[in-house]
């Protein structure tokens, strides 16, 4: 079968209210309408149509063209005794004067698939009692024309030609449903929407786990260094007079190893080994000299004293 490109919609837009048009019966009961391409009619406008409903709608299609009527749902109430209580009639015409296209009127699930017109109009009857409502009719029409079909026109396998527009639009207008077989296009378009979704999907989720990540680790480090804060600092043990006291190498810094070394080496007559200043590098406990807690003017006072008993 020949397949049609599908046409870019832009270029019919102002064609678009046409072909996208819903009629309802609840709405307006009593209507006549015009299509270029395509309209749908439906009984209501909620899940059920109403009691007691008596409507008419009639659709023209342009000269040349006739009505196809493509019914994808009718449930009218059933039989009662043998006759339609809810029913439909479909007319050859402008009227419910015109030729009927059915024999008896159509109630419950007795509609056929689909309808066609002879000339550009077609009339529908509608009627329901005052008991017992159902979900009603949904009619899908579209302005057709028989093979063979001209360049804007989407050929149907049942030899019927409808407007390129049509084409895989999800809803049948041949009739035969052609019109939505083979939409590579359509297919092809949800694809190309479902990668770039899953793309979207994706990169939204990585950026979502870094930022929890470095969240975390910031939130991490705040306590950390809150609590660190809150930690009391060890009391220092009381000095002792003449009192050694190990220290391990990490509470010194290296600059001040070297500083302490040069010190007692270069004190006159100590050569260096001052018992209480010496530094082992090699070992990881040394000895060191506690802070004289004595000040300089008991120095000087002691001085004085020593001078005194010498002379
Ligand atoms: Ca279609």
């Amino acid at each position: 079968m020949l397949k049609h490109k599908k046409p870019y919609l832009w270029k019919y837009k102002h064609l678009e209210e046409d072909f996208t048009t819903s009629d309802y019966m609840t709405t307006t009961c009593t209507n006549s309408v015009s299509m270029n391409i395509a309209r749908r009619l439906q009984t209501s406008t909620s899940l059920t149509y109403s009691n007691s409903m008596s409507c008419t709608y009639t659709i023209t299609v342009p000269s040349g063209y006739f009505v196809q009527a493509n019914i994808r749902r009718f449930e009218l109430e059933e039989k009662r005794y043998g006759a339609c209580v809810d029913y439909a009639n479909f007319y050859d015409g402008g009227s419910t004067g015109s030729t009927k296209l059915n024999t008896d009127p159509y109630c419950d699930q007795s509609a056929p698939s689909q309808l066609a017109s002879t000339g550009t109009k077609m009339t529908i009857e509608f009627h329901s009692d005052n008991s017992a409502v159902y979900r009603g009719f949904d009619i899908i029409f579209a302005a057709a024309t028989n093979a063979p079909c001209s360049g804007d026109q989407f050929a149907c396998s049942n030899s019927k030609c409808v407007s390129s527009l049509l084409y895989c639009d999800n809803y049948n207008h041949c009739g035969d449903e052609s019109d939505e077989a083979n939409c590579t296009v359509a297919a092809t378009t949800t694809a190309a929407d479902n990668t770039a979704l899953i793309a979207g999907l994706t990169i939204g989720l990585t950026v979502l786990v870094l930022v929890c990540v470095f969240t975390g680790i910031y939130i991490y480090r705040y306590y950390r260094w809150k609590l660190f804060l809150k930690d009391p600092v060890p009391k220092m043990k009381q000095w002792k007079q003449d009192n050694s006291y190990p220290v391990t190498k990490k509470y010194y810094r290296p600059q001040y190893q070297t500083l302490e070394s040069e010190k007692s080496k270069s004190k006159p007559g100590n050569g260096g080994n001052d018992e209480k200043t010496s530094i082992n590098d090699n070992s990881e406990t040394r000895t060191v000299s506690p802070p004289s807690t004595q000040s300089n003017k008991e120095r000087v006072k002691f001085a004085h004293k020593k001078r005194e008993s010498m002379a």
